[in-house]
């Protein structure tokens, strides 16, 4: 691109430009991670319908005229005092703490109970700089006004224009949605370069990638008793493969099955998967060594929880 038509796209805007980090906050499922990856036009974080996929704060970035947001996908907030939840309310609150602006997104096939409450509550003292996102409005049971209700009842700081009514399945309303971010955000210099969309490391982002095609396949208990360990990484033929051994580790021995499928086709169908959505993410063709391990009840093993979880 040319710098004339470089100015011609993006004319100076007035009062400079801005930049804020933006905390996406919310019950698990409701859609953040969706969103953020729309928001973003890249696949950032991934996505499951098994409530607390996102396991960990992940940056994305998008680039406008007008300045730059940083959203902060945060795992989704639950009410259990296991120790790995737990760990997952730090992070979200951290993320909140941190942030300029919080996007709090609300699930309207869902009615808000108890576990909505207790995220308006912690919501409450950022009301000021909060925007509440109305998500799924695409599903027929979607009951828009019940959740604007309780946003006026349990948020009233929170004025009524800063409701945006979207579906990220749908790609509704996210213009708007970002418009209001712009307008809301504080002067200040781009927080990282303009051509990045996402601060991720290539470990990471290989070992959720494989994790997302783990989970989606493996019904009920066994995603949360999973996590993904990539042992090994080289570049080869010129920096043209990337050559990956992982482990998909889970909790027991006797999980290790499930994950391996008869005659090894899960953990094939995993791997070809992951592979598959790898190959569009990088430049390289990425070769996976995929294999099971258990590391016997990890979920309560605090120096693995901080290390999977506050990276
Ligand atoms: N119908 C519909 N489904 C959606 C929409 N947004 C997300 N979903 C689905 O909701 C499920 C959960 O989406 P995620 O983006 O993983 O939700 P999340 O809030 O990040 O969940 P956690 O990471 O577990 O907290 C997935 O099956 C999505 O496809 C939407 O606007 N409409
Ligand atoms: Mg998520």
């Amino acid at each position: 691109m040319t710098d004339e038509k470089k100015k011609s796209t993006t004319p100076p805007q007035a009062g400079g430009r801005r930049s804020a980090f933006v905390a996406i906050i919310g019950r698990p499922s409701v859609g953040k991670s969706t969103l953020l990856n729309l928001l973003c036009g890249e696949k950032v974080a991934i996505v499951s319908p098994v409530p607390q996929t996102t396991r960990n704060t992940i940056r994305g970035i998008i680039n406008r005229p007008e300045g730059q947001l940083v959203f902060v996908d945060t795992p989704g907030r639950h009410n259990s005092e296991k120790k790995m939840n737990k760990k997952l309310m730090d992070a979200s609150d951290r993320a909140m703490g941190e942030s300029e602006l919080i996007l709090y997104v609300l699930d309207a096939s869902r009615s808000p109970g108890p576990e909505e409450e207790a995220i308006a509550k912690t919501i409450e003292p950022f009301a000021d700089r909060t925007v509440a996102a109305i998500n799924k409005t695409d599903l027929p049971g979607a009951d828009v006004s019940s959740i604007k209700s309780f946003l006026q009842k349990t948020l009233p700081a929170i004025p009524e224009d800063r409701y945006l009514v979207i579906s990220a399945r749908e790609n509704q309303g996210t213009q708007e949605l970002i418009d209001m971010l712009f307008k809301m955000a504080p002067q200040g210099d781009p927080l990282y370069p303009e051509d990045y969309y996402t601060d991720q490391d290539v470990q990471f982002r290989v070992e959720e990638i494989i994790r997302e095609k783990a989970i989606n396949r493996l019904r009920e208990e066994l995603p949360h008793s999973l996590y993904i360990d990539v042992a090994d990484m080289e570049l080869k033929d010129n920096g043209t493969r990337l050559w990956v051994r992982a482990f998909i580790a889970v909790e027991r021995e006797s999980q290790k099955g499930m994950v391996v499928g008869k005659d090894g086709k899960m953990i094939k169908a995993i791997r070809q998967a992951a592979q598959k959505d790898l190959d569009a993410i990088f430049d390289w063709k990425v070769e996976l060594d995929l294999r099971v391990k258990t590391v016997k009840d990890w979920r309560h093993n605090d120096r693995l929880l901080k290390k999977l979880i506050d990276r």
